[in-house]
């Protein structure tokens, strides 16, 4: 099968950042054979989140995640690779750390909190129509 190389954007949320994680999440994303195509480290303004994170708008977590990605720094990476979005979110895991499969990003380096928002460490576009968005949003 033969596939179009693709670019997604991944954020290490402030959870990820202040663990001290950033280098062995990048590790996993370059030992699976993706590549690096741009990186930075911002401090996300309120719009910039309510414009990402808009298709939550309403749901009881939605405050609580918007506090916490404003907690602390973020670093985003562009990466690129064949079919790199839905093999991201094959890295990443599920939603919830607590049962996110071992091996994952989710299932080895984060767990439940007892907060009201889940603090699972990365977010990986979900498609390729969010992919495009969100690269235009936080890299253009
Ligand atoms: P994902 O990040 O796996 O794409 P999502 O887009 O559904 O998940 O939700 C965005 C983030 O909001 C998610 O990473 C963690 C948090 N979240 C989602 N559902 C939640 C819930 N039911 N309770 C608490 N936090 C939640
Ligand atoms: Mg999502």
């Amino acid at each position: 099968m033969s596939t179009q190389v693709e670019e997604t954007l991944v954020l290490i949320k402030p959870d990820g950042v202040a663990r001290n994680l950033t280098g062995e999440i990048l590790r996993r994303i370059e030992a699976k054979g993706y590549s690096l195509v741009d990186m930075k480290l911002l401090q996300a303004e309120r719009s910039l989140l309510a414009e990402h994170y808009a298709e939550h708008e309403g749901k009881p977590f939605y405050e609580p995640l918007i506090e916490f990605m404003e907690s602390g720094p973020i670093v985003a990476f562009r990466i690129a690779g064949n079919r790199v979005i839905e093999g991201f979110r094959a890295l990443a895991g599920t939603t919830d750390p607590t049962t996110a499969a071992p091996g994952t990003i989710r299932g080895d380096l984060g767990r439940d909190w007892g907060v009201k928002v889940q603090q699972n460490l990365v977010h990986g576009s979900d498609s390729p129509e969010s992919a495009a968005a969100e690269l235009a949003l936080w890299f253009d």
